[in-house]
């Protein structure tokens, strides 16, 4: 009986730790956006891919379910999705451990998917962050120091060519005014924040770089702004997550950021170069993915649970509820299955607030895009409760292998 009882604790323990790493270390292996018309996707839920339908509907009832055949079977972690606004496409990232560079293109109009292979290059699909430009349709991708992009073209189905991630250039990350550019400066451990909106790429989170600041990648002239440009709100210069709001037509003038430590919204608007501050998600979750649409910034936590914030960019200026989208089921059996993450658990986030062990609030209460592209990526459950479970199964596992000792003895 004791026996039963202690290996029963000891393999708690190691399901519970084993959970914990995975949660802890990588974004879901499902991903959500919208298609033009701002119903909200869902892609890789148990098996399945949902439309969920426009935002007044979110509270009840059940999604449509639009699985088809040619689809990515969601088996990888750190899946993201993204609009193509001009295509009424969805492209997906990493939603294929057997083809892991491969772009899977699903057509939002004719419900159908295709696989666009790809030549990588130096190009490491294991390790980057990207915003697919919404005029130009083209990603752009930071990877190990290094900026890349690769051309979609007006694809909403797969070409037969593969199409090559191109070598943009060495940013430089520096804070430095002096207008010299300098390939690499500052580089060296940035986990990569980008942030999509006027057709410029926002680099947040680089520790060199004042709070309430960014540095400015502008795409159509290929060319990093030496200084860095101010928002006019100290919102933190750490690691965290961040997703363009689409506009119904033409490209995104805003875009949120939301700190790993999830302590609040940030909506930075780059024609004002001002920002809001909006109420931080219920579930605090460094790995959440977050998407946006035109109204609302939608968060799908690596418990797979998805909630969203209402947001309107004539009248939203502070606070507002988050809520879940109840009509979709939780993506549970889609967490970041893989045992990937490994060593990269200790600071995922990198420079990212040091939250982790903070805030107790793990409460699953926390109830709760299109044409030109947009970002949008992120994880939730917070460290606060990866951190919580781990410790647990970690003591719990020790307790049993402790007593296992001493049966043994
Ligand atoms: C997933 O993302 C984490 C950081 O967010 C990274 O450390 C890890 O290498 C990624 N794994 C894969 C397979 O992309
Ligand atoms: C915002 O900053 C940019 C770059 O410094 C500047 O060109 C633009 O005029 C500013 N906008 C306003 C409304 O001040
Ligand atoms: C915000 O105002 C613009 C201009 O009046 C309008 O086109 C847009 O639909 C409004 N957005 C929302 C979400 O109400
Ligand atoms: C369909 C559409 O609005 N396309 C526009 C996207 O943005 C580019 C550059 O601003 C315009 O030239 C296109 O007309």
């Amino acid at each position: 009986m004791l026996w039963s009882l202690l290996t029963a604790l000891a393999v708690a323990g190691t399901q519970l730790y084993g959970t914990a790493s995975a949660a802890a270390s990588a974004s879901p292996s499902a991903c959500v956006a919208f298609d033009v018309n701002w119903n909200l996707l869902a892609f890789g839920f148990n098996g399945k891919d949902y439309d969920a339908g426009t935002q007044d509907t979110w509270g009840s009832g059940t999604p449509t379910d639009i699985t088809t055949s040619g689809r990515p079977p969601f088996n990888s972690v750190n899946a993201t999705c993204y609009l193509s606004q001009f295509t009424n496409a969805i492209y997906v990232l990493n939603a294929d451990t057997a083809n892991p560079s491969s772009i899977y293109i699903y057509d939002a109009t004719a419900k159908s998917w295709t696989t666009q292979s790809v030549t990588t290059g130096k190009f490491d699909p294991t390790n980057f962050a990207t915003i697919l430009d919404h005029d130009t349709n083209v990603f752009y991708a930071y990877s190990a120091g290094e900026l890349y992009s690769l051309d979609m073209g007006l694809l909403k189905a797969a070409n037969s060519t593969p199409i090559p991630w191109n070598d943009v250039q060495q940013p430089d990350l520096s804070a430095d005014s002096a207008g010299t550019a300098t390939p690499g400066a500052d580089t060296a451990g940035y986990q990569p924040v980008m942030a999509l909106a006027q057709n410029h790429i926002h680099f947040l989170g680089i520790s060199g770089i004042p709070a309430g600041d960014a540095k400015i990648f502008v795409i159509h002239f290929s060319f990093m702004q030496p200084a860095p440009q101010n928002y006019g709100t100290a919102f933190p210069s750490t690691h965290g997550r961040a997703a363009s709001f689409f506009l119904d037509a033409g490209v995104q003038q805003e875009f949120a950021f939301i700190p790993d430590d999830g302590s609040a919204t940030y909506v930075i608007n780059v024609e004002s170069n001002t920002t809001k501050t909006l109420s931080g998600p219920s579930v605090k979750d460094p790995f959440a993915q977050y998407y946006a649409s035109t109204s609302a910034l939608v968060q799908l936590t690596t418990s797979g649970q998805v909630n969203f914030l209402a947001y309107n960019p004539n009248t939203t200026t502070s606070g507002g509820t988050w809520s879940a989208v109840s009509k979709l089921p939780s993506a549970a059996s889609t967490l970041g299955s893989s045992t990937s993450a490994g060593a990269g658990a200790a600071a995922p986030t990198g420079s990212g607030s040091g939250s982790s062990g903070s805030s107790g609030s793990i409460k699953p209460t926390a109830s709760g895009s299109s044409g030109n592209s947009s970002s949008g990526t992120s994880g939730a459950n917070s460290g606060a409760v990866g951190m919580g479970s781990r410790s647990l199964g970690g003591i719990m596992l020790a307790t049993g292998i402790a007593a296992l000792g001493v049966l043994l003895l």
